[in-house]
């Protein structure tokens, strides 16, 4: 009899919700997804699934463990990939109680869901972990043996999720692991995230949309990946023969600074830097004029500068390819991307119009 594969999602409508539903169709999965109920019922990441035969989606919460269990107990799933959380590390010292209910019980929520279902030796349950975890970082790189340093409301959350992965591994012989990723992005990223908010704004100047991008600490070190790689690695996690966590990271790091240089040429405006800390701006040789600037604004409490992942064990074990997609490759990915969406919004939406101005006065972060 041939192996059945059915795979239940939490956060497929997110950004690697998006990309791993896709990857497991073309596997031949039949793919569930966890929805929730929005004022705008507009799911621009996955559209293009909905109505496929193999992909199905189910309305439960990450808050409401009535729903997960209902919802488990009728898809029967023999993987589950647990990616539903409340995300933005800046956002989640603004809501540090919904984070934690979110990104903390909600994992010991699905791991129950399994247990009252009896699934427990029939599905492998795989839980997005994050490099976040290293936090206040105490050694570079960071692999599988780093001591964690949680350093927001969200690295803390995220924290007892992996332990109580661990734990049910342990303590009820479950086949569940957590993928310890590092920063991965995309074409799908969240617009409020460093990445994305430097490539939609390239694009958008470069096109005399927007004056001036407002960033925060530019000196952060991130270890930068792209998320279409990354959803395989989750797969491989729970197809290999026992089940373990692994980093998964390019091994690679390069700061905010030379994110935006970068994005910025490929958007055909040359950077010179100039002044430092909160006076530092980047200036366009073409015109003289400022492109970028500092505002105190995304500055967090505390912030996380040096991640740094080591990707060897997901190497050597998983067999995965962590340069697969390089940083010149994933920046120009998106800048691309955005240099085409901005010129198609030609007649500015709006909302499209309130975000730029909002992300230029440090509104939303
Ligand atoms: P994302 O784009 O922010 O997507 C988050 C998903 O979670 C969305 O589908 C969202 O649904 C859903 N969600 C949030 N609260 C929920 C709730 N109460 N009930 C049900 N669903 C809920 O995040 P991502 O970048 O794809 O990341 C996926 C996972 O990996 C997250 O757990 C994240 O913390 C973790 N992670 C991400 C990175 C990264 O660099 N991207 C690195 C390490 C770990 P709505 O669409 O309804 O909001
Ligand atoms: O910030 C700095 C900021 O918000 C990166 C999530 O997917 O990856 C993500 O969390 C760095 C930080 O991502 C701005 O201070 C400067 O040091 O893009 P970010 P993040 O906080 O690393 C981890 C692995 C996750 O698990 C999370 O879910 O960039 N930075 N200026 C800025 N950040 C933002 N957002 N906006 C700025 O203007």
């Amino acid at each position: 009899m041939t192996k059945r594969n059915v795979a239940l999602i939490t956060g497929v409508t997110g950004q690697d919700g998006s990309y791993l539903s896709e990857f497991l169709l073309s596997k031949g999965y039949e793919v569930h997804g966890i929805i929730r109920r929005s004022s705008v019922d507009f799911r621009e990441r996955i559209t293009h699934l909905e109505g496929k035969p193999n992909f199905h989606l189910h309305y439960a919460d990450m808050g409401d463990s009535m729903s997960l269990v209902k919802v488990v107990g009728k898809v029967q799933p023999t993987e589950i990939y647990n990616l539903a959380a409340q995300s933005h590390v800046q956002v989640s010292f603004d809501s540090p109680e919904f984070t934690a209910d979110v990104d903390a019980t909600g994992v010991l929520r699905v791991l129950e869901a399994v247990r009252t279902n009896h699934l427990e030796k029939t599905c492998r349950i795989y839980q997005a972990s994050t490099s976040e975890l290293y936090g206040k970082v105490e050694e570079v790189p960071q692999n599988e043996n780093t001591p964690f340093h949680p350093y927001s409301p969200y690295a803390v959350a995220k924290l007892y999720g992996f332990w109580i992965v661990k734990e049910y591994r342990e303590a009820y012989n479950m086949f569940c692991c957590s993928g310890i990723l590092f920063n991965h992005e995309s074409e799908r990223r969240g617009e409020t995230f460093v990445t994305r908010k430097i490539t939609l704004a390239a694009a958008r100047i470069a096109q005399g949309k927007q004056d001036c991008l407002f960033l925060g600490n530019l000196d952060s070190l991130r270890d930068w990946g792209y998320a279409k790689d990354y959803v395989e690695c989750m797969w491989l996690i729970l197809q290999h023969d026992k089940p373990e966590d692994f980093v998964i990271a390019t091994g690679v790091q390069h700061t905010v600074r030379e994110f935006a240089t970068l994005a910025f040429k490929h958007a055909g405006i040359e950077l010179a830097w100039e002044g430092e800390g909160v006076n530092e701006k980047g200036i366009n040789i073409a015109n003289g004029k400022t492109v970028v600037a500092v505002s105190e604004d995304f500055y967090r409490p505390t912030d996380v500068v040096n991640l740094w992942g080591d990707p060897t064990k997901a190497r050597a074990e998983l067999g995965w390819n962590p340069q697969k997609t390089n940083f010149e490759q994933l920046v120009q990915i998106m800048v691309e991307n955005d240099m085409r969406k901005v010129a198609a919004d030609h007649v500015a939406s709006v909302t499209r119009t309130n975000l730029a101005e909002y992300l230029e006065k440090g509104l939303v972060k």
